[in-house]
């Protein structure tokens, strides 16, 4: 689903004003290869025995506190929950796991792009990732900053099967482009201000850009089995 200005240009370019100068550290960088840089934190990077490390939640409070110095008047992250609200009849939150409330999203700079993978909570963790039964998941982006050229997200018709294994990259995220073979795609040349919902199940890339930095508002988002959005980062 795309959805043009999903909140108004004039926002957009106040947070990616105050992201400018703001310092970004990296994912991992054995597991994501070219580099991605982000603002936040993200669970994905404080997976421990198929479980939340205790580390991600101090992350969590020290992101939230680098987001508060970036001096928005608003919380970015509220102003995506708010927004969905207007188009959803429950209530759209941030998740808790063990009554503790996730990161809110993360601002994601791929400008080398992000390999082809997938993201599926249920697969990635052992049991329920937050205190809720999801039965359904989007990722989310809101773009701010978009290359001139390239930067693209790829959207496959394929979902995880143990014979894509074979094409998993060695200690990464990804996989080799064999993994999605001539499955049907849809390539998508992201606008500012644009949200994009997909559903991460599907195996997904996001191609190098160049000419200006490629910066999104990202997180995860579930239907749960009682009909609220929960989030998290
Ligand atoms: O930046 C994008 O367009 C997609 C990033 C991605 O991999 C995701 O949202 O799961
Ligand atoms: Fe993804």
């Amino acid at each position: 689903m795309r959805v043009p200005e999903f909140v108004p240009k004039a926002v957009c370019e106040e947070i990616l004003h105050a992201l400018e100068n703001a310092p970004f550290d990296s994912y991992g960088r054995q597991r994501v290869q070219p580099p991605v840089m982000r603002f936040g934190v993200g669970v994905s990077d404080h997976r421990a025995e198929g479980g939340v490390a205790e580390g991600y939640w101090s992350a969590v409070e020290a992101a939230r506190r680098a987001w508060q110095r970036l001096g928005l008047p608003y919380d970015p992250f509220e102003e995506c929950r708010e927004a969905l609200s207007a188009d959803w009849p429950g209530a759209v939150a941030v998740g808790r796991r063990g009554g503790r409330e996730m990161a809110p999203g993360v601002a994601r700079e791929p400008n080398y792009g992000f390999r082809v993978h997938f993201d599926d909570a249920l697969r990635e963790f052992e049991g329920d990732l937050l205190d809720a039964t999801l039965v359904a998941q989007f990722a989310f982006n809101l773009y701010l900053s978009v290359p001139e050229t390239g930067g693209e997200t790829v959207i496959w018709r394929h979902r995880w099967h143990p014979r894509d294994e074979t094409f998993r990259l060695p200690q990464s995220y990804g996989y080799a482009e064999g993994a999605v073979g001539d499955a049907e795609s849809v390539e998508i040349k992201p606008r500012v201000a644009e949200a994009l919902l997909l559903d991460p199940r599907n195996f997904h890339a996001v191609r190098a850009g160049r000419g200006a930095r490629r910066i999104a508002l990202g997180f995860s988002m579930g239907l749960t089995a009682t009909g609220e959005l929960l989030t998290w980062g």
